[in-house]
């Protein structure tokens, strides 16, 4: 059975008019030392992808998909065969899952284990053959009514039991299929309103419990990398991992900020109030720059549409941080995005995947030429010359005091700031943009 009516995805360059083929994105093509390839890590994400059949609260699912009349076991394999051929014909070398997104959950734990057990079994043989990787896999501990009070953070100590039994048999998963990273996305931990919370409480055991998960990957020889997503609201009010810096400062307090790094996902940092590239250059800075969820949010909408990432600045910039960051590896870039509800054909996979990994085959291209040339470097570097020498070299190097500054200050007869024409800096960035645009 094929479920896409395709040739494998070919680049065609900036002029093509093909829908199916990629103006940008030319796989083995080297920027800078390495292929695209190796720079972007693309993953598919099973959920959207193969799962999801886009429904929202006012509408049953639109999506029309060969799967759609089996019943949910033969629909589990069908996907399966469905992720490996669309890996297949967009050349996207990994993919990305929840326990529950590969198959169903049984009427108690033991049955969800053994229906796992079924199609952990098929993917692994799937891989085998075609060499396609697992970049993370994670536990889906918010869809069931057992977690309405949250996971590791729900009041009742059974669901914490139950969670925990979840997110160990998610890390056997991981083990078995290789994956390169292990993700934990809040999902219900956080809170509805603190006059019945405790917060303290809560925040305390889900240090424990992901002390317990990390004692567990250990034990069993998983070697994959631990990252944490950050998201400030949805769906709980407040979202304990709210943005980066917030994560950050629980996993000092509890001393797992040498396990953990971050998977970034572009409309969580934009509902958190910040950019994308703010989040990204917060974690690059901190060495905590793990793995990213490319998506992107809708600028009027203020919730988590999971759009596909087709702004162009937006994957110029995120792109510089990655760069910058030295890449990715063993994270990816992983489309956390859905089609919207009105593309409900099976072939919109393929082109809102095609649409997304062009724009960041783009933003990779613009990025790098920008590093070439140091352009924000040298932005950045006139901007803060005053420290290269003199007064400024001293309290970079913390050689001086307030006595000695008040002293300095007292000499200065005059102030003189520069202009930072930021619009100048705007322009050239979408000179690069369209520069690398007419090529080819
Ligand atoms: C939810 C979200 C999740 C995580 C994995 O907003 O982004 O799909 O990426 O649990
Ligand atoms: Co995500």
């Amino acid at each position: 059975m094929t479920y896409f009516d395709i040739e494998k995805v070919q680049y065609e360059g900036p002029k093509s008019t093909n829908p199916f083929s990629f103006k940008y994105y030319n796989a083995s093509e080297k920027i800078g030392d390495k292929t695209m390839a190796e720079h972007l890590r693309f993953s598919v994400a099973y959920w959207h992808t193969f799962t999801a059949d886009l429904s929202d609260p006012f509408g049953v699912g639109a999506a029309i998909r060969d799967w759609d009349n089996l019943n949910d076991m033969d629909k589990a394999k069908a996907r399966v065969s469905a992720i490996f051929e669309f890996m297949e014909k967009t050349g996207i070398e990994y993919f990305c899952f929840h326990d529950i997104d590969i198959a169903p959950e049984g009427k108690n734990l033991e049955e969800s284990n053994e229906n796992l057990d079924v199609i952990v079994k098929l993917i692994k043989e799937k891989m085998d053959e075609t060499g396609k990787k697992l970049l993370w896999n994670t536990t889906n501990n918010f869809t069931h009514e057992r977690f309405v009070h949250g996971a590791a953070t729900s009041s009742n100590a059974d669901v914490f039991a139950y969670a925990a039994a979840k997110v160990k048999k998610s890390l056997e998963i991981a083990k078995t299929l290789n994956a390169e990273n292990f993700v934990f996305w809040g999902g219900r931990e956080g809170y509805e309103s603190l006059l019945n919370t405790d917060m303290k409480l809560e925040l305390d055991n889900l240090a424990k419990f992901f002390k317990m998960a990390i004692a567990y990957a250990e034990e069993i020889g998983f070697k994959g990398q631990f990252l944490i997503e950050p998201k400030p609201k949805e769906p709980t009010t407040h979202q304990y991992d709210t943005d980066v810096a917030t994560a950050h400062a629980f996993l000092q307090k509890y001393n797992l900020d040498h396990v953990f790094k971050f998977n970034i996902e572009a409309n969580h940092a934009t509902l958190a109030g910040h950019s994308f590239q703010h989040e990204l250059r917060y974690a690059r800075d901190n060495q905590l720059l793990g793995s990213v969820d490319a998506n992107q949010g809708h600028p009027q909408l203020g919730w988590d549409t999971d759009e596909f990432p087709t702004d162009v600045y937006d994957t110029t910039l995120a792109m510089y941080e990655i760069l910058k960051n030295g890449g990715l590896t063993p994270g990816g870039l992983n489309f956390d995005a859905k089609p919207r509800r009105t593309s409900f054909k099976q072939e919109d996979l393929v082109l809102t995947h095609i649409a997304g990994m062009d724009a960041f085959a783009l933003g990779l291209r613009v990025a790098h030429q920008m590093i070439e040339d140091n352009f924000f470097e040298n932005i950045v570097s006139e901007k803060y010359a005053s420290y290269q020498s003199g007064i400024g070299q001293k309290i970079l190097n913390g050689e001086v005091t307030f006595k000695e500054l008040e002293k300095y200050a007292l000499t200065l007869t005059e102030i003189t700031n520069e202009s930072d024409h930021l619009e100048v800096i705007k322009s050239q960035i979408n000179q690069y943009i369209l520069n690398i645009n007419s090529k080819g």
